[in-house]
């Protein structure tokens, strides 16, 4: 009886390890991530150019925007007063799914709303990644992905996926938005975990590139970000909460 017990855990053992051998599914295997459509590192170390290392596209520096120590490599720093960077198109489309990624450091947190990432519209951004401070409700300030309904001078109603605790400022922090056009559903990740979320009814095709350091407001630059903003990617799909996590761990 014993022998027999204890073949039959052997029997268990070797089937486990075979099992494992041939590639058997395990719970905690890293999802890999799809390419980006476009893709900033921002490591240059000088000039007026932030290239694109997936599409080619480029970003322009103005304004006294310039590159230094990063998250990883260099990064774009920003005065808040009127520095950007701006392309003149992006590689997806916004009326269908899709996610934006950065790395920001908040220099110091100021009252309303400063973008570090943005897409234009003609008159208004048809997107935002950036940090909110609303003296009634969120006085600590919080990170934000907001939506605008439409391309007008009013920009609203847009919808807002806000996080649920107060920002950092002077620390690197990964936001990342997505949008699934199949539920329209905004969400906002912190560091790789959700923490809002916001609904868009009439999602549109912006008709402008990337803004990095500002947002279009009225179809001029506004809400000027103080501080660095790192790896800014773009995906043609919501990235699922696997993938977030993967993309921030790096
Ligand atoms: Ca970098």
């Amino acid at each position: 009886m014993r022998v027999r017990a204890v073949s039959r855990r052997a029997f268990v053992l070797a089937a486990s390890a075979l099992l494992v051998l041939a590639g058997a599914p395990v719970a905690t295997a890293a999802p890999v991530l799809p390419a980006p459509a476009n893709h900033w590192p921002l490591d240059e170390t000088s000039g007026t150019e932030a290239h694109d290392v997936v599409a080619g596209r480029i970003a322009s520096l103005h304004n006294g925007a310039s590159f230094s120590q990063g998250r990883q490599g260099n990064a774009l720093w920003f005065d808040g007063v009127d520095d950007q960077a701006t392309g003149d198109q992006v590689d997806f489309r916004t009326d269908q799914s899709f996610t934006v990624s950065a790395w920001v450091n908040l220099a110091q947190k100021t009252p309303g709303t400063v973008t570090a990432v943005s897409i234009d519209g003609d008159r208004t951004s048809r997107i935002q990644l950036g940090h909110n401070i609303d003296d009634d409700n969120n006085p600590l300030g919080r990170w934000v992905f907001q939506a605008a309904e439409n391309d007008s001078d009013s920009g609203y109603p847009t919808r807002v996926a806000s996080s649920v605790l107060p920002s950092e400022e002077g620390t690197w922090t990964h936001l990342v938005g997505t949008y699934d056009a199949a539920i329209g559903q905004l969400w906002l990740y912190v560091d790789g975990k959700r923490v809002g979320d916001g609904t868009l009814n009439t999602p549109w095709q912006a008709s402008g590139g990337v803004r990095v350091g500002a947002a279009k407001v009225a179809g001029a630059p506004a809400r000027f970000w103080p501080g660095g903003v790192d790896d800014v990617r773009f995906f043609s799909r919501a990235l699922d909460r696997a993938e977030v996590s993967e993309l921030y761990r790096g």
